[in-house]
């Protein structure tokens, strides 16, 4: 079944330059990338992507992890789409603790645990179709992706835009 999967490069990522590792990495997954954007996360999107840890005693330093306080305001945000996306990328991304992770997965390889005890393990990945479909709405507009496997409707919206500013 054609899935999607959210992919979430964070900040400790980006300030480390791994993003050409990762994704040559996740490209042995054999998935195709249908969406891409570099993200500014607001506390509002941090804690409705996150909303079903907001009891866990790591929420908030968590959230100020995924918004960038400890690196850099900046994330990328892509949707990976094909046959059992989640697991493929979940495999490859490897254990939630980086330390418990496969050596050659991607949190193995350049995740860590700080003296603060956040996980600093690199990447987000949906971890089922559904919550792929939950995730993907939240951070991407239909128009934004190549490819959408969940129904549009083409609607009239009011939407404010920030334009080139004309001479
Ligand atoms: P996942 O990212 O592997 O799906 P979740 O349980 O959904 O794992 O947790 C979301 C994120 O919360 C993790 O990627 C990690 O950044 C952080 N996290 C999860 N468990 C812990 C913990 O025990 N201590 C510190 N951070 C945690
Ligand atoms: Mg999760």
């Amino acid at each position: 079944m054609t899935e999607q999967c959210l992919v979430l490069i964070k900040p400790d990522a980006i300030i480390k330059h791994l993003t050409g590792d990762i994704l040559a990495k996740l490209a042995e997954t054999n998935l195709h990338i249908v969406g891409s954007k570099v993200v500014q996360v607001t506390k509002e999107l941090a804690e409705e992507h996150y909303q079903h840890l907001r009891e866990e005693k790591f929420f908030d330093e968590l959230i100020k992890y995924i918004m960038g306080h400890y690196h850099m305001k900046s994330v990328l945000a892509l949707v990976y789409e094909g046959d059992g996306a989640c697991a493929k990328i979940r495999k490859c991304a490897g254990a939630t603790n980086p330390e418990e992770a496969e050596p050659h997965s991607v949190r193995g390889k350049y995740g860590r645990i700080t003296s603060k005890g956040i996980f600093e393990n690199v990447v987000h990945a949906s971890e089922n179709p559904k919550e792929g479909e939950r995730e993907i709405k939240l951070w991407f507009r239909p128009d934004e992706l190549i490819s959408t496997i969940y129904p549009t409707e083409m609607k009239e919206a009011k939407i404010e835009k920030m334009l080139w500013k004309e001479d």
